[in-house]
């Protein structure tokens, strides 16, 4: 059964007595940054970037909102390519990052690299954890609702323009509303018990329905984007990056016993460092 907002609302109100009521719930938006509908040169260091809008708001935890993204190669007819990236609301760290801003999340790998010409779709899902809707449910379970967009983009290293994350977000042409997915959240969260085959935790509520996400908004400032550079500069400089990619090693690398952290300014995410390793880099 599926409820209107309405009756949902008054489910929420009367479960509220089992529910407890956290710091007025709200809305998450989870949007592609980049790549966009575009024809990129080859860039060894172009990364794939989401962001998160208000994710740091207290409701947000009980979404638990992850993102997972693979690619294909359009030139062979869909064929599916191995890679693919995931991220976790859960392993974001937060303590950089400025209120009422995009938290940015960034992965880097041979997506993009010389040899990857042609035109790929990166597909991407988001998913996040709700309480369960049916009134007469015996207890509240716990769903994973999910979201799935794809964009299309070609790696040409004749026509192709140079990334910059700068320029793709300012200008609001590649980008539409698809991009993006909210999550409106009532302020009500529940208790899940263990089960068989649920984990138990903590629920929310989510209204059925949810404001029109706006990805176009989000402008990557030039701070941004270099802190996302120098993730990626400081991943190739840590000693994994040295031993499994040296070729891309570069030359300015601080010394041995500098500390590589430096060069990751802080204040975006660089989870480049933490999962943009083993599994995302192509051969
Ligand atoms: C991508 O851009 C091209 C050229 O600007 C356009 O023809 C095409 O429809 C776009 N594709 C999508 C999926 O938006
Ligand atoms: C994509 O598919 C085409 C056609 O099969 C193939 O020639 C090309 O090498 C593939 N690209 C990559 C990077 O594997
Ligand atoms: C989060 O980032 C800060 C500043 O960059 C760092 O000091 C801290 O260790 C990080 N926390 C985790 C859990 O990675
Ligand atoms: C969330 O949904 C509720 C119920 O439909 C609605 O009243 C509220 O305006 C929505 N929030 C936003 C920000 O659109
Ligand atoms: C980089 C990479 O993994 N490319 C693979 C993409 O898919 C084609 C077709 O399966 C493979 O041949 C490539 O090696």
């Amino acid at each position: 059964m599926r409820l209107s907002a309405q009756a949902l609302l008054s489910l929420a109100t009367s479960l509220a007595c089992f529910g407890a009521v956290v710091d007025a719930g709200g809305v998450l938006e989870v949007d592609l940054v980049f790549p966009r509908n575009e024809t990129y040169a080859p860039g060894a260091d172009m990364p794939v970037v989401f962001a998160f809008q208000n994710g740091d708001a207290e409701f947000v935890r009980y979404l638990e909102p992850a993102i997972d993204y693979f690619v294909w190669n359009l030139s062979d007819g869909n064929t599916v390519n191995s890679s693919f990236g995931e991220h976790r609301w859960a392993k974001t760290n937060w303590s950089n990052h400025k209120p009422g801003e995009p938290y940015f999340l960034h992965d880097f790998h041979g997506l993009f690299k010389p040899g990857m010409e042609g035109r790929w779709r990166l597909s991407w899902q988001v998913s996040w954890a709700i309480c369960g809707e049916e009134e007469d449910d015996p207890e509240p379970v716990w769903r994973s609702n999910s979201y799935i967009q794809s964009v299309e983009y070609t790696i040409n290293s004749k026509d192709g323009r140079a990334w910059d994350l700068v320029a793709a977000t300012a200008d609001d042409i590649t980008c539409t509303t698809a991009f993006g997915v909210t999550i409106n959240a009532t302020d009500v969260v529940r208790e899940v018990p263990k089960r068989k085959t649920v984990d138990g935790g903590t629920c929310a509520v989510v209204y059925h329905s949810s404001p029109t996400p706006n990805p176009c908004q989000i402008e990557v400032s030039s701070a941004a984007a270099a802190s996302i550079s120098a993730s990626w500069t400081a991943s190739l400089c840590s000693p994994w990056g040295k031993l499994t990619m040296p070729q891309d090693t570069p030359a300015n690398c601080p010394s041995e016993n500098g500390d590589v952290q430096r060069l990751a300014i802080a204040g975006v995410a660089s989870l480049a460092v933490a999962l943009g390793a083993i599994g995302f880099l192509l051969p």
